[in-house]
């Protein structure tokens, strides 16, 4: 799995764009993973949002993950979920979806990261890093630093999420990271697709030297 640029979708009603114009043009630009995150929604809705962007995304071979629906991501054959720290447990996550699927959890500290890790968690996401608009209860950024002693302590794949940005995403990686997941940097930029673009040319700089360094 590549992790690199983890694009959560999003509708922007103010822009036009639904979660399948988010996906598409994401993808356009080199997205390695789609999440489908949606809240406000009806589930029967959700489901066909879900299956629309299956559709999408099979073809191009791109990971799909829903973020917390169990239910829908094996409807639409999925290839994981994401899940936080107030949803399912790790544990009943593992046993309903079984070991072939992916199953990533939000971790906001070290001691969560650990407990995930340790209970099976396939990646971790960390965060939010920075600060971010994008989720209300998301809580106080993390920083670098404890992406960093995530990093050094466990040996699974690492997302960062929250507030990251062109400005902040080589620091991100740097610090450690194997990937970011954003929303708005993708689906609120004037073109998703570019921003993707430059997001991901910056990710694959930074590794290239986090690699030239020996890490
Ligand atoms: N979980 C932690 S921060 C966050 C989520 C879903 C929001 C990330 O959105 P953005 O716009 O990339 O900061
Ligand atoms: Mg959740």
């Amino acid at each position: 799995m590549d992790y690199s640029l983890y694009v959560i979708t999003a509708d922007v009603p103010k822009l036009g764009r639904t979660h399948l114009d988010v996906a598409r043009e994401a993808v356009k630009g080199g997205a390695t993973i789609i999440q489908f995150r949606e809240k406000g929604k009806s589930t029967r809705e959700v489901l066909e949002m879900a299956m629309a962007l299956h559709e999408l995304l099979a073809d191009r071979e791109i990971p799909l993950i829903i973020n917390d629906r169990l239910d829908i991501a094996l409807a639409v054959g999925a290839l994981g979920v994401h899940i936080g720290q107030d949803d399912m447990s790790l544990e009943m996550a593992r046993r309903i979806l079984g070991s072939e699927r992916i199953i990533g959890v939000s971790a906001r500290n070290l001691e969560e990261a650990v407990q995930a890790a340790r209970g099976g968690a396939d990646y971790l996401g960390v965060g939010p890093i920075f600060a971010t608009s994008s989720k209300g209860d998301a809580g106080e950024p993390t920083g670098l630093k404890t992406l960093s002693d995530i990093k050094k302590t466990i040996d699974i794949p690492i997302v960062a999420i929250g507030g990251v940005s062109l400005d902040n995403v080589e620091a991100i990686i740097e610090a450690g990271a194997d990937g970011v997941a954003v929303i708005s940097a993708v689906a609120f930029a004037p073109e998703m697709r570019r921003a993707s673009e430059d997001l991901l040319g910056k990710i694959i700089r930074a590794k290239k030297n986090k690699v030239g360094e020996g890490e």
